[in-house]
């Protein structure tokens, strides 16, 4: 049997002073897993702007993926959202763990300005929607290692003909929420069954839907 073509599935080390980070926490999980007749690789990626682009692009080139899926913790936010665009900018406002705090430099020299997600977002958002499972089109992955990340798997993939990335960012999880009055969270088995289906929404589509999801602010 020919081998099944590959999902890189990326989480986060913890960052912040969190101790755990929850995208890790449930990308971990999928590894080994066939969704829609593909492989999963979870990989986790350090926190730090210059560490996380060198490893990426050492896994992009030993795995060969045919998806790439970056998840990232956005603690605050209370939905899952799926992230539309990433743009060429690094703006940290506090330092990364390896101590790297850049401020208005960008991800690529004489890369693009921004890049949009190849994944089918919005059909992403209506099959989690079905589900019951809270979720958003974000048009923002911040300006911190996420983003960062996010822009170098799309330019990485838009040199490798036929191969598909984007980025989800997930609430906090319960354990971490509990500490801010009213801070929104979302528990590990939910994170779980969304980026299933997200996955299997990658592999079983290359259009996308079109329905409104924008936002005015
Ligand atoms: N979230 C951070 C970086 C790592 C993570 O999980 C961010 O949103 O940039």
């Amino acid at each position: 049997m020919s081998e099944q073509p590959r999902i890189l599935l990326t989480g986060f080390t913890p960052f912040g002073g969190e101790d755990i980070n929850p995208s890790w926490e449930a990308v971990r999980v999928l590894d080994g897993k066939h969704i829609g007749g593909h492989r999963v690789i979870s990989r986790v990626l350090p926190t730090a702007f210059a560490q996380s682009q060198r490893e990426l692009a050492m896994m992009m080139d030993e795995l060969a993926p045919a998806i790439v899926l970056g998840v990232g913790q956005a603690g605050g936010r209370s939905r899952l959202s799926i992230e539309r665009v990433a743009i060429n900018v690094q703006d940290a406002r506090m330092a990364d763990n390896s101590g790297a705090q850049p401020i208005d430099e960008a991800v690529v020299v004489e890369g693009p300005a921004a890049y949009f997600s190849t994944l089918p977002i919005k059909a992403m958002l209506k099959a989690l929607l079905a589900e019951r499972l809270p979720a958003e089109i974000s048009n923002t992955a911040g300006t911190f290692v996420c983003n960062h990340v996010a822009y170098l798997m799309l330019h990485l993939a838009a040199k490798r003909p036929g191969v598909r990335a984007g980025f989800i960012h997930i609430p906090y999880s319960p354990s971490q929420a509990v500490r801010f009055p009213n801070a929104p969270s979302m528990g590990g088995e939910d994170v779980l069954r969304a980026l299933s289906i997200v996955l299997e929404i990658a592999t079983a589509r290359r259009d996308d839907d079109r329905f409104g999801a924008g936002t005015l602010d």
